[in-house]
């Protein structure tokens, strides 16, 4: 596994009135005048959230931030809490909406989703969360599993790296002393 973004990982964010700021998630937004800030973004009433970032009670929290998709990504996994309302775009396209508007107090392990196979490459992930009422809470982590078999070349040594999350444990490596036109044979192999 690989964190693209880590818990308490910085973002730019403004704080806004419900709705301000649309377009903010186009990944061309100018957010250079933007502070920057680590989540969790929050506030407390009677949830006694923990928070690093202040964010008034009954606003809307925007969130930016890039991430890197690495290449032969086999899942992009989201993981964060929401007090209350929270939509999730890439690159300006909305991947997640969630609404946990009366539910109870949030942690940042309650709500998932992935993204089978994502495009490699570097993209803008935007957040609007909102507090509806009383206390507010935002935190996401992002990671990838790689996809297919690899061949690896590290310290002299090539390494056939076995795909994350499938039947073989994660980490599994069978190392070879490495011999580069044997590995690109191997390689050759694997493709067909
Ligand atoms: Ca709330």
């Amino acid at each position: 596994m690989t964190t693209l973004v880590a818990y308490e990982s910085s973002w730019k964010y403004l704080q806004v009135a419900w709705g301000a700021s649309s377009g903010f998630e186009d990944p061309e937004f100018d957010d250079s005048l933007w502070a920057t800030g680590a989540t969790p973004f929050g506030s407390s009433y009677d949830c006694n959230y923990v928070y690093t970032t202040a964010w008034a009670s009954g606003t809307d929290m925007l969130l930016r931030r890039t991430i890197t998709i690495p290449a032969n990504t086999a899942s992009l996994d989201f993981v964060f809490g929401i007090d209350d309302i929270v939509s999730t775009y890439l690159d300006g396209v909305l991947i997640n909406a969630t609404d946990s508007t009366g539910g109870p107090c949030a942690t940042r392990t309650d709500h998932t989703f992935s993204i089978a196979s994502p495009t490699a490459g570097t993209f803008v992930l935007a957040v609007r969360a909102r507090d509806t009422a009383w206390q507010g809470f935002f935190e996401m982590e992002v990671t990838t599993l790689r996809g297919s078999t690899q061949i690896i070349k590290q310290a002299g040594k090539g390494y056939v790296s076995a795909p994350e999350g499938g039947a073989t444990p994660k980490g599994d490596a069978l190392n070879f002393t490495y011999n580069e036109s044997w590995a690109k044979n191997i390689w050759a192999e694997v493709l067909s």
